[in-house]
């Protein structure tokens, strides 16, 4: 019951099957919920088939794209009404590779971290067949937002995370105003102003092989932008652990 892996998806028919049964193949138990957002593909009776096989998989299927960041607090709710402990956030093209699954969880599970990032810059890029302009993109993006919010994080927008139940419980999902790549910002952000232990674990990045990205433009500004937003809010808002009486 401890762990929960949640993959948002949209437009995944190449990755969905395969994707599932590596980690469930795993020598470590996870569960995996899949959040799909009406993919015109078919990606979510591609799930539904599965779950004849895996009584460990969960589907929630949403009415139509509704972005990345309202998918994970969708899953972090269901997450926590289930009782899980360890939630997972992982892509679902093979980018994160699964087996460093196992690596989060033991930061989480045996190391004392709260929140285990799947880091692509602990030391120099780790990430291969990106086009050059997207790695620094990618890259210069987590500089700046280092600067701008003092997080000691070197990949403030992973999307390979692990985070303890309690993690989520004491983040509001009201603090979290992005839809799109920002959230992973603001997620740690707040992880980080609630003074949660958060350590980075490298990994390898790799570039989809099937399917394509849903990575454009304007969701690159709103990260942007909301950066300096969020670190303006941060001044009016009172980071408080539930129980905790400062
Ligand atoms: N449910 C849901 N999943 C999404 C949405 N946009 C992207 N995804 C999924 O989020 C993950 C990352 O997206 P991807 O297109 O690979 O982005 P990139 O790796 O940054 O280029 C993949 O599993 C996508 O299927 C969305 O609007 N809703
Ligand atoms: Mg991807």
């Amino acid at each position: 019951m401890s762990n929960l892996v949640i993959i948002p998806t949209y437009k995944e028919k190449e990755n969905i099957e395969s994707i599932i049964r590596t980690i469930f193949s795993l020598n470590v138990p996870f569960n995996i919920l899949i959040i799909d957002d009406n993919s015109p593909d078919g990606t979510a009776s591609i799930v539904k088939n599965l779950q004849a096989e895996f009584k460990n998989l969960h589907l929630i299927e949403r009415p139509g794209k509704l972005g990345l960041g309202t998918a994970y607090i969708t899953g972090f709710q269901w997450a926590l009404k289930n009782g899980y402990n360890y939630i997972f956030e992982m892509d679902a093209d093979f980018s994160h590779n699964p087996s460093d699954l196992i690596r989060l969880s033991k930061a989480c599970h045996e190391d004392g971290a709260d929140v285990a990032i799947g880091s692509r810059y602990i030391s120099g890029v780790n990430v291969v067949n990106w086009p050059l302009s997207r790695v620094l993109m990618s890259y210069f993006a987590s500089i700046y937002v280092r600067l701008i919010t003092r997080m000691n994080i070197k990949d403030t927008t992973a999307g390979f995370v692990c985070y303890k139940k309690e993690v989520l419980e004491n983040i509001h999902p009201e603090h979290i105003k992005s839809k799109g790549y920002g959230f992973q910002i603001e997620m740690k952000f707040n992880a980080f102003k609630l003074g949660y232990k958060i350590v980075e674990i490298p990994i390898i990045f790799t570039d989809r092989k099937l399917g394509s990205s849903k990575m454009s433009g304007g969701v690159f500004n709103e990260a942007l932008w909301g950066v300096i937003r969020m670190k303006i809010r941060s001044w009016f808002i009172k980071y408080r652990r539930k129980g905790a009486t400062v």
